[in-house]
């Protein structure tokens, strides 16, 4: 697909391909696009915060959202409040690996008489706004909470269908034991970790009608017509080593983001707030069926259960669908952390696993679907942090491995101050090089290769270049190796070195496409030639190690041996077909029984690289039908404690289901499940700048669109034959092979591909 063109025309188009982006995104492309499938619906307030707790952020700034009737909780976060620091020898225990913290809890007391009747409680994700509703004596009560990118606040507004129906108190109790000040209408508290990391929030209620006024550490209000609530926080973090991770008291800059949304009006914050939401959720719909209307309108714990009795709800596969995509928008954003564990909701001080950044499989996932499913931008805090922490990894690694080693590695946890923690995990630099690469692969931004991805990939290779060890054959193995959480430590382990190819493979490419180094792409080439490679063992499966001694009942929940098919591209049934099927008896050894969260979105992925539908489908189910709690988060091993990385893989795993572009060739509807026999989905990325639009009917493609944005020639594979159109217009096509066509496809137009008979 993705071979360049003899000429890429420099002067770039990008606007006349925003604009056509633009123009897809703001218009419903399909009439069918359906609107009613946004909505997690639940009838009762939250009283556990990781099962039925609502998460709203802004990718810094975040929140949980409970809906009480008599006291509203909303629990806050800021990405960056953190203990710790570099912690250069990674000592997991001490204190400087750190822990992800809570800001605090904002309480609002409501006094009122007599019981509530038709409460509901909703996250509407297609607005990102979380609303309550309920009735009291024939009286209507709404309350709207969202957390806004544009204007860095927490808004959350109060209304009655009648007049000074509001009483009550407003707190804001910090998280850390903090002193709380009140004065008219404003609440604030400042405070300093013992890392010196330094914080402050403030939250300011106007009302109307009624009085507001401050005793002792709390906001007090009667008779009130409406509440608006607005809450500000910040630390001192910048993500800048230089200046040892630390900028001004955020006291100035939240004092300036309260005053200036208590400023404006409540319709003006949302609308902005709305805009920029809608302006990343919309370029993705997807429809996969349609929903019994009685069991759509059920809240979703009565959902879930429908499910498990074995119910069909296709529309909760479209909101799960969507809501990895709704959470990465929330806690990860440009100028935002990365997401960690738990992404950006945490209620405690010592959280599970510290809430930290995990590099063999959980920090990875969390992004796994940023570029296939339209948030580019949302990868950026990601390769941001990355970046930012070179200094501090390189230090770690020589401290080490010696002096002399170039590049550099990281440990299994990491913190945002560069400091690492428990266990080195040797390849993880080299997996996140693959999300430096992926972020060009799916956007082909020249420049972004050129100065941010190439540079990362290469001095990872570096490190390659001087630790791999030569066997006596002459071939090149990872020495001592760990395949996560699973045997021993020894030389050559498939995860290793399936990670090593896929570091040289990229920055091979990327020294290609660069026109640069051809010495030492030469050089890097020849090297991975030399890697022992993967292999089959004595029961036809894919080796977790280089001595053949996988056990077929073993069901560790570790997968990594899968690497080189899923994210990897090292293994794919139209490439590697023998290695495929090999790669399809361990993970069927691995079972099919209900797994953590990650390992059944990895397996989801896994089983959809393999073409295997039903077992992909399968998968995802689980994530409903197994796993979710009621707001679909979900628990992990051990003790089942809230993280967030299915969430984010589970979606990546759909798309995968639905289009693939790692093996040179955009696949269409590669692993279409029975349960979604009909449908579309519009906006999803190919690697090679292409953005994609599907429909099928009764599990086989009547027509899909392809927007290129740049000129490059376009392959597609497709189970049936299909004509290209452009403007109206048939186009010359040339058929590679059975279900695989080519075409010159110029930047910023748009392809139909219809179906032809037969
Ligand atoms: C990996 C997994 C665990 C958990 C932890 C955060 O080590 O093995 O299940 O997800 O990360």
């Amino acid at each position: 697909m993705i071979q360049k063109t003899s000429h890429y025309r420099i002067c770039i188009t990008t606007l006349a391909f925003a604009v056509l982006l633009s123009s897809f995104c703001l218009s419903k492309a399909h009439g069918d696009d359906k609107d009613n499938t946004g909505v997690l619906l639940l009838q009762k307030p939250a009283v556990n915060w990781e099962k039925e707790a609502f998460p709203l952020g802004n990718g810094r700034l975040g929140c949980m959202v409970f809906g009480g009737v008599a006291e509203e909780r909303i629990q806050f976060n800021v990405d960056s409040l953190w203990t710790g620091d570099e912690n250069l020898r990674g000592n997991y225990k001490a204190p400087g690996m750190g822990m992800y913290q809570t800001f605090g809890n904002l309480q609002v007391a409501l006094d009122a008489e007599g019981p509530e009747t038709k409460y509901r409680r909703e996250l509407d994700i297609t607005r990102g706004v979380c609303r309550v509703a309920y009735e009291r004596n024939g009286v209507k009560f709404a309350r709207e909470t969202f957390c806004s990118y544009p204007d860095q606040v927490i808004v959350s507004r109060m209304t009655a269908g009648a007049n000074g129906r509001y009483s009550g108190r407003v707190r804001l109790i910090g998280g850390h034991g903090e002193k709380t000040s009140a004065k008219s209408d404003r609440l604030t508290f400042t405070g300093v970790l013992a890392n010196g990391m330094e914080y402050e929030a403030q939250v300011c209620v106007a009302v109307e009608g009624g009085k507001i006024g401050a005793e002792k550490d709390t906001l007090v209000f009667s008779g009130c017509d409406s509440l608006t609530i607005t809450l500000a926080a910040g630390t001192s973090y910048v993500m800048d080593y230089a200046r040892k991770w630390k900028g001004e008291h955020p006291h100035a800059l939240v004092t300036k983001q309260a005053d200036n949304a208590a400023g404006k009006t409540y319709s003006k914050l949302l609308a902005a707030h709305v805009k920029d939401h809608q302006s990343l959720y919309n370029r993705v719909a997807i429809d996969l069926g349609r929903t019994d209307a009685n069991q759509l309108a059920m809240p979703i714990d009565q959902r879930l259960q429908a499910v498990r009795k074995g119910k069909a709800d296709p529309d909760l596969d479209e909101l799960l669908f969507q809501y990895g995509r709704y959470l990465l928008i929330a806690c990860s954003r440009p100028g935002s952390l990365p997401a960690n564990l738990q992404g950006l909701w945490n209620n405690r001080n010592n959280p599970p696993w510290h809430a930290d950044y995990h590099s063999n499989i959980n920090l990875q996932m969390n992004y796994w679907l940023a570029e296939s499913a339209n948030l580019e931008e949302c990868h950026r805090p990601l390769l941001d942090l990355l970046t930012a922490s070179l200094a501090p990894f390189r230090k770690a690694t020589k401290l080490a491995y010696g002096d002399k080693i170039r590049g550099f590695t990281i440990r299994t946890s990491h913190n945002p101050f560069g400091g690492m923690g428990w266990k080195w995990n040797i390849p993880a630099s080299a997996w996140y090089a693959l999300h430096f690469w992926e972020h060009y692969a799916f956007g082909r931004d020249r420049k972004y290769l050129e100065t941010k991805a190439y540079p990362y990939l290469k001095e990872v290779c570096q490190y390659w270049e001087d630790r791999l060890k030569k066997l006596p054959d002459g071939r090149l193995v990872a020495p001592k190796g760990w395949s996560p959480e699973h045997g021993p430590t020894e030389d050559g382990v498939s995860y290793d070195q399936q990670i090593i190819w896929d570091l040289f493979s990229n920055t091979i490419e990327a020294a290609g496409e660069l026109g640069v180094d051809d010495d030492y792409r030469k050089k890097l080439s020849a090297m991975r030639d030399k890697l022992v490679g993967p292999k089959i063992g004595k029961w036809g499966q894919l080796q977790e190690w280089m001595v053949d001694r996988d056990n077929p009942k073993d069901r560790h929940r570790h997968i990594s041996h899968m690497f080189a098919v899923y994210p990897g591209r090292q293994i794919s049934l139209s490439k590697t077909p023998k290695l495929a099927k090999a790669a399809a008896v361990s993970l069927k050894a691995r079972g099919f029984g209900t797994v953590v969260g990650w390992a059944n979105a990895w397996k989801t992925a896994l089983w959809a690289r393999l073409l295997n539908a039903e077992n992909a489908y399968m998968f995802y189910h689980k994530e409903v039908s197994a796993n979710a709690y009621p707001n679909l988060w979900n628990g992990c091993w051990p003790g089942r404690v809230f993280q967030i990385d299915a969430n984010f893989g589970i979606t990546a795993g759909a798309i995968e289901m639905l289009v693939q572009s790692h093996a040179g060739e955009i696949h269409l509807l590669p692993a279409l499940p029975k349960a979604w026999a009909t449908g579309s989905v519009r906006g999803l990325r190919a690697r090679g700048g292409f953005e994609i639009d599907i429909h099928w009917k009764s599990g086989v493609l009547s027509r899909a669109a392809i927007r290129s944005r740049k000129n490059a020639v376009c392959r597609i594979r497709t189970a049936v034959p299909v004509a290209v159109m452009n403007r109206g217009v048939k186009i010359k096509t040339e058929v590679v092979e059975k279900g695989v066509i080519t075409f010159p496809a110029k930047e910023a137009q748009e392809y139909s591909i219809v179906r032809e008979s037969e």
